[in-house]
C-alpha cells in the first residue's frame, strides 16, 4: 500500500512509460503531460489522464515548471516523478514542488544543488574522503596559477569546465607548452555552452572505465548501494551499452566503491535513488567523477541483478517509508546488460536521426528479456515518429542471464528479433558489438568504440543470394496482398506475368553501387514453390507458415527465414535474422520509382527547419553548390546540386518546418 494515490510524470517517452508501468502495478493513478509533438505519443495514451502543456520545443513545454505544477494542482496529484533529463536535476523545481505541497520524487533540493557544480562537488567529496583524481578544483582561475598546478599534477592533464557535462569544455593537455592555448579553448567553450568559464584541472587518465554505483537512501538516514554498472561503452559522451556487474571487478574493489558511494550520499543528505560515477583505471584505482541525483536511463540492469523495482522504491521512500532491506540482505543475481537503440547513423559519426518509424518489431519479453520503449510496435507501415525535438532513443533492450556470456547470447537473440525500418538506427552496430571478440572478453573501456571502430562498422558487403532471394519472395508476397481493382479476377488486371495454362517467368532487377543483380522467378498461380534463379544459380524456394502484415516465412535451399520487406518506390528495406539490408529495386511498374533519383527533385534528408535558401528561381548552379540548408538535431545539413543545372522551382522558405522526403527544390 502506498499513501501516494496519484503521480504526475513530468516527462515523455520510455521513462514516462516505465514509471507508469510501476504505478499501474501499485494501483497509483497517473497523469501525463505532453507537448504538441506528443499528442499521439504512447505515454499520453497509457496514462489515466493526459494534458497538453505547449509546443514541441522542450523549453516551451516539458521544461516549463509552472505549466507542469498547474496540471499537478488541477488534477490533485500527490507527487511528481521527473524521470531523467528535463527537470529531474533542477533544484528550483524540486523546491517549487515542495512549496506547492506536492512530493518531488527525488532528493532534497539541497542535495541536487550540492552536486550541481563539479568544483563544489569535488570539495565536498574531498571532505567525505571519497577518492578524487589528483588535481585542482579551487576558485583561483588565473592562467599562471593554473599552469603551475598542472605542473604539480604532472602532464598529461585534463581541463574540465566546472559547469560541464557531455565532454563540453573538456581539453586534454599533453605538454606544458600547449597549456595556455588549451585553457583558452576550454574557457571559450564553457562560456558559450554554460555561460560560466570556471574550470578545474585533473590528472588525465589514459583509458579509464566508467563504473558507477547505484545508491539508495530513505528519509530515516539508511543508505545502501545496489552495486555497480559498467557504462564504458560510449560514443560522443553518450552511453550505448551498460551492464552489471562490471566485468572482472574484484569483490574488494566493489565493496570499497560501494562504501565510497554511500559516504558521498550521506555527505549531502541524500534521499532516494542516486548514482555516483567513478573512473576506474587498469589497477582498479577508482576516482569520483560526479553524482547524478536522479534515476538513470540504465537503471534496469540494476533491477535485474537485485530483483528490485527502483521506481517502486523511489515512491515508497518519497512518502516516508523505510528501505525494506539492509546492505547485508543484498546480493548480485547473475548478469544484466542493456543496449540503447537509437535513431542515428553509426557510419556517419553517429549523427542523430529522426522521422517516422515505418516498421517496428520488438523481441518477445520474458523473465530474461525486457524492452523499455516509448513508441509502439508498428507492423503495418506507419508508426510513431522520432521527433527532432527530443532525444533520438527508440527503446532499450535489456537481458538477464546466469553469467555474462549467457546474458550476451540472450541479448543477441533479442536483437535478432528486433526490426526497425524508417530512420537509420544503430541496431546492426549493436549486434556487431555483442559479437565482438574483445567485448565478449570483457575488455571494455571508455575508448572501446573508437579503438574498435573498424570492426564495429562493417564494410559494405555485396548482396547475398539469400538477400536477393528473400527480396524477390517479399515482392511476390506484396503483389498477392495488393487488390488489383477493379476486377481482380481478370487476367488483364493481374500485374504478374500470368499466362494461360503456363508458368510465369519473371525477372527482377536490383542495383547495388552500379552493379546490377538479376533474379528470375518461375512459378504457377496459387502454387507456393517458386523456383528462383539468382544470377544464374537455381535455389529452391517456398513460402511457409503464415504471412501477415509485412512479414513472411520462407525456405531457401532448405533454410528457414522470417523476413519483413518494405517497398517504397525504388527503395526496399529487407530485414531477416541479424540482417538489415537496404536495396535498390528497378521496379518496372513504377514510373515514379524510376524517376525518384537523379530527376532533379531534391528532398529534405530528415525532418527539420530550413535555415537558408541559397538559390533563386532560375539560378544556374554548378554541381556540388549548396542550394538549401536544413537544420535538424542541432546540426546543419546542406543540400547540394547533384549536377550542373538550373533551379526550376523552390518549395521551401527560410523558417519552414519540413518533413522528411518533402520536395524542397526542382532542378534541371
Ligand atoms: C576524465 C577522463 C580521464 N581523466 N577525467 C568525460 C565526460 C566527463 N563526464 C568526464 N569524462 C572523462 N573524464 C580524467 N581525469 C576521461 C573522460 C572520458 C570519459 C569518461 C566517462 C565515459 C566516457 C568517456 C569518454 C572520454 C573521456
Amino acid at each position: 500500500m502506498t499513501t501516494i494515490k496519484k503521480i504526475l510524470i513530468a516527462n515523455r517517452g520510455e521513462i514516462a512509460c516505465r514509471v507508469m508501468r510501476t504505478c499501474q502495478r501499485l494501483g497509483i493513478s497517473t497523469v501525463a503531460v505532453y507537448s504538441e509533438a506528443d499528442a499521439k505519443a504512447l505515454h499520453a495514451e497509457v496514462a489515466d489522464e493526459a494534458y497538453l502543456i505547449g509546443p514541441p520545443a522542450a523549453r516551451e513545454s516539458y521544461l516549463v515548471m509552472d505549466k507542469i505544477l498547474d496540471v499537478a494542482k488541477k488534477t490533485g496529484a500527490d507527487a511528481i516523478h521527473p524521470g531523467y533529463g528535463f527537470l529531474s536535476e533542477n533544484e528550483e523545481f524540486a523546491e517549487a514542488c515542495e512549496k506547492a505541497g506536492i512530493i518531488f520524487i527525488g532528493p532534497p533540493a539541497s542535495a541536487i544543488l550540492a552536486m550541481g557544480g563539479k568544483s563544489e562537488a569535488k570539495a565536498l567529496m574531498e571532505k567525505a574522503r571519497v577518492p578524487l583524481v589528483p588535481g585542482y578544483h579551487g576558485d583561483k582561475q588565473d592562467e599562471r596559477f593554473l599552469s603551475a598546478e598542472a605542473e604539480k599534477i604532472g602532464y598529461p592533464v585534463l581541463i574540465k569546465a566546472s559547469a560541464g557535462g557531455g565532454g563540453k569544455g573538456m581539453r586534454v593537455v599533453e605538454t606544458a607548452k600547449d597549456f595556455s592555448e588549451q585553457l583558452a579553448g576550454a574557457k571559450r567553450e564553457a562560456k558559450a555552452a554554460f555561460g560560466d568559464d570556471h574550470v578545474l584541472i585533473e590528472k588525465y587518465l589514459a583509458n579509464p572505465r566508467h563504473v558507477e554505483i547505484q545508491v539508495f537512501a530513505d528519509r530515516q538516514g539508511n543508505t545502501v548501494y545496489l552495486f555497480e554498472r559498467d557504462c564504458s561503452i560510449q560514443r560522443r559522451h553518450q552511453k550505448v551499452l551498460e551492464e552489471a556487474p562490471a566485468p572482472g571487478l574484484s569483490e574488494a574493489t566493489r565493496e570499497k566503491m560501494g562504501a565510497a558511494a554511500v559516504a558521498a550520499a550521506k555527505a549531502i543528505g541524500y534521499v532516494g535513488a542516486g548514482t555516483v560515477e567513478f573512473l576506474l583505471d587498469a589497477k582498479e584505482n577508482f576516482y569520483f567523477m560526479e553524482m547524478n541525483t536522479r534515476l538513470q536511463v540504465e537503471h534496469p540492469v540494476t533491477e535485474y541483478i537485485t530483483g528490485l523495482d527502483l521506481v517502486e522504491l523511489q515512491i515508497r521512500v518519497a512518502e516516508g517509508q523505510k528501505l525494506p532491506f539492509t546492505q547485508n540482505d543484498l546480493k548480485i543475481d547473475g548478469h544484466a546488460m542493456e543496449v540503447r537503440l537509437y535513431a542515428e547513423d553509426p557510419a556517419n559519426n553517429f549523427l542523430p536521426g529522426a522521422g517516422q518509424i515505418k516498421f517496428l518489431r520488438f523481441p518477445l519479453e520474458s523473465d530474461k528479456v525486457r524492452v523499455d520503449a516509448g513508441v509502439r510496435e508498428a507492423p503495418f507501415g506507419q508508426g510513431d515518429t522520432i521527433s527532432i525535438h527530443y532525444d533520438p532513443m527508440i527503446a532499450k533492450v535489456i537481458a538477464h542471464g546466469k553469467d555474462r556470456k549467457t546474458c550476451i547470447e540472450t541479448l543477441k537473440r533479442a536483437l535478432d528479433e528486433t526490426m526497425v525500418a524508417g530512420p537509420k538506427t544503430n541496431l546492426v552496430f549493436l549486434r556487431t558489438l555483442l559479437s565482438n571478440k574483445a567485448f565478449i572478453e570483457g575488455k571494455v573501456s571508455t575508448h572501446f568504440i573508437k579503438e574498435h571502430e573498424k570492426e564495429l562498422l562493417p564494410a559494405k558487403h555485396a548482396l547475398s543470394k539469400e538477400t536477393l532471394g528473400l527480396a524477390v519472395l517479399g515482392l511476390m508476397k506484396e503483389r498477392e496482398r495488393m487488390p488489383s481493382a477493379p476486377d481482380a479476377a481478370s487476367p488483364w488486371n493481374d500485374l504478374s506475368a500470368w499466362r494461360i495454362g503456363g508458368a510465369d517467368v519473371e525477372t527482377f532487377k536490383f542495383t547495388d553501387g552500379g552493379k546490377e543483380h538479376i533474379v528470375t522467378a518461375t512459378s504457377r498461380r496459387g502454387f507456393s514453390h517458386p523456383e528462383l534463379s539468382v544470377e544464374g544459380k537455381k535455389i529452391a524456394a517456398a513460402f511457409e507458415g503464415s504471412s501477415y502484415d509485412l512479414s513472411y516465412d520462407a525456405k531457401l535451399d532448405g533454410q528457414h527465414f522470417n523476413a519483413v520487406l518494405l517497398h517504397e518506390g525504388r527503395h526496399l528495406t529487407l530485414m531477416y535474422g541479424s540482417h538489415h539490408e537496404e536495396l535498390h529495386y528497378l521496379d518496372p511498374l513504377s514510373y515514379e520509382a524510376e524517376d525518384d533519383e537523379g530527376d532533379g527533385r531534391l528532398h529534405a534528408p530528415m525532418p527539420g527547419k530550413v535555415v537558408a535558401v541559397r538559390v533563386e528561381l532560375g539560378s544556374k548552379v554548378k554541381k556540388g553548390q549548396p542550394l538549401i540548408i536544413v537544420e535538424a538535431m542541432k546540426m546543419e545539413h546542406t543540400i547540394t546540386a547533384p549536377s550542373d543545372g538550373e533551379v526550376l522551382s523552390i518549395h521551401a522558405r527560410v523558417g519552414d518546418q519540413v518533413d522528411e522526403k518533402l520536395e524542397l527544390i526542382a532542378f534541371k
